[in-house]
């Protein structure tokens, strides 16, 4: 049976901004997003969270909470990604820059989305307004995306 490979997301929102990371190298270069990645084997998806967080902005949340779930399919990869976003919106630390990341902060009313995933425009109304929500999204040839469903719960 086909499984999801687990993925985290992190968010910084401190009410009037949010704290994104400009990734420098590799894959998606240039293009701005949250703080996570894969989840490892023997750890949690909260545990992952935390490591990737640390890992890439050097910080630590003090108030992480689950914002939401998105699931990825792919036409050129078989196996869905899900990926569990949290946010917070107090850290301990100074957020730094790394190899792979650059932090940047944004205003609600300019996150940049021109440089950022196709799906996230769709989401970040219902994250920045505390909803929890729940996408599913499909994707060709890894980043056009052609469709999608997303649910909305409550603040
Ligand atoms: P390694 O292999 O360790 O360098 P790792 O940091 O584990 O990589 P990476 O950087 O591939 O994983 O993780 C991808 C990150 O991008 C995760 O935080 C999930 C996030 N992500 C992936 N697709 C996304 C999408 N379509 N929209 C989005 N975030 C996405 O907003
Ligand atoms: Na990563
Ligand atoms: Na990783």
């Amino acid at each position: 049976p086909q499984t999801n490979k687990l993925l985290t997301l992190v968010i910084i929102n401190d009410g009037a901004r949010v704290l994104l990371g400009r990734k420098k190298r590799g894959f998606g270069e240039g293009y701005y997003n949250g703080f996570g990645g894969k989840v490892e084997a023997g750890e949690t998806v909260w545990q992952a969270a935390e490591r990737e967080l640390l890992e890439e902005a050097c910080i630590t949340a003090e108030d992480m909470k689950e914002a939401g779930v998105l699931v990825f399919t792919f036409d050129d990869n078989p196996q869905p990604w899900e990926v569990h976003v949290f946010s917070a919106t107090k850290y301990r630390g100074e957020p730094t820059e790394t190899d792979e990341m650059a932090p940047v902060w944004f205003n609600h009313a300019e996150v940049p989305f021109d440089k950022m995933w196709a799906d996230d425009v769709h989401w970040y109304p219902a994250f920045l307004q505390h909803k929890y929500f729940r996408g599913v999204f499909g994707f060709r040839e890894t980043t056009k995306l052609t469709w999608h469903v997303l649910e909305e719960g409550e603040e």
